[in-house]
């Protein structure tokens, strides 16, 4: 295992007790092996961005110090979504919980199924305004 790095995580609810969705992926992500979460970001309500119809999100990062390589970081987000319901439908359509690595260190990576950093980040203003609140906590 590597040095320790500290990765952005993106969490997104629009099915169901939203706010239960976050609160478990929370504690799920903060109960992963060689991991400390290290801050959450405010939860914000977002206007669902995809041109579908589908209910408000509610959105939030947060910031983990994770010995896990990016690879184990995905496999286990996307444990975490399928335990909370999850069910991959179509691209972009409303769902439980998604789980998306924003950032990991300073890593760039471009496999079909890994992309860092994410590449929606410029695009998506409450990503920016959460990834703010969280990076004086780097440390
Ligand atoms: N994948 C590639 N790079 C990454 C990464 N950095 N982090 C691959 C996580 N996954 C990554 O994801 C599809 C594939 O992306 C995965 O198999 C993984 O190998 P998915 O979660 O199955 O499908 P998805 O979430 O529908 O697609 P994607 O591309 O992750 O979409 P987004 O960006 O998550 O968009 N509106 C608001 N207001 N708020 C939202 O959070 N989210 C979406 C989904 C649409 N509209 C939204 C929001
Ligand atoms: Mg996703």
């Amino acid at each position: 295992m590597t040095l320790r790095e500290f990765a952005y995580l993106a969490l997104g609810s629009n099915l169901g007790d939203r706010a239960e969705h976050l609160a478990a992926a929370r504690a799920a992500l903060a109960a992963l092996p060689a991991t400390r979460l290290v801050a959450a970001s405010t939860v914000e309500e977002t206007a669902p961005l995809g041109g579908m119809d589908q209910p408000t999100y509610c959105n939030q990062m947060v910031l983990l110090e994770t010995g896990l390589e990016p690879r184990a970081l995905l496999a286990a987000c996307q444990a975490i979504e399928r335990s909370r319901g999850r069910a991959r439908a179509e691209r972009w359509g409303a769902r439980t919980l998604d789980l998306d690595i924003v950032r990991y260190g300073r890593r760039q990576i471009a496999d079909p199924d890994l992309i860092i950093p994410h590449p929606e980040l410029p695009n998506r203003d409450f990503w920016i305004r959460e990834l703010a609140e969280l990076e004086a906590h780097e440390r």
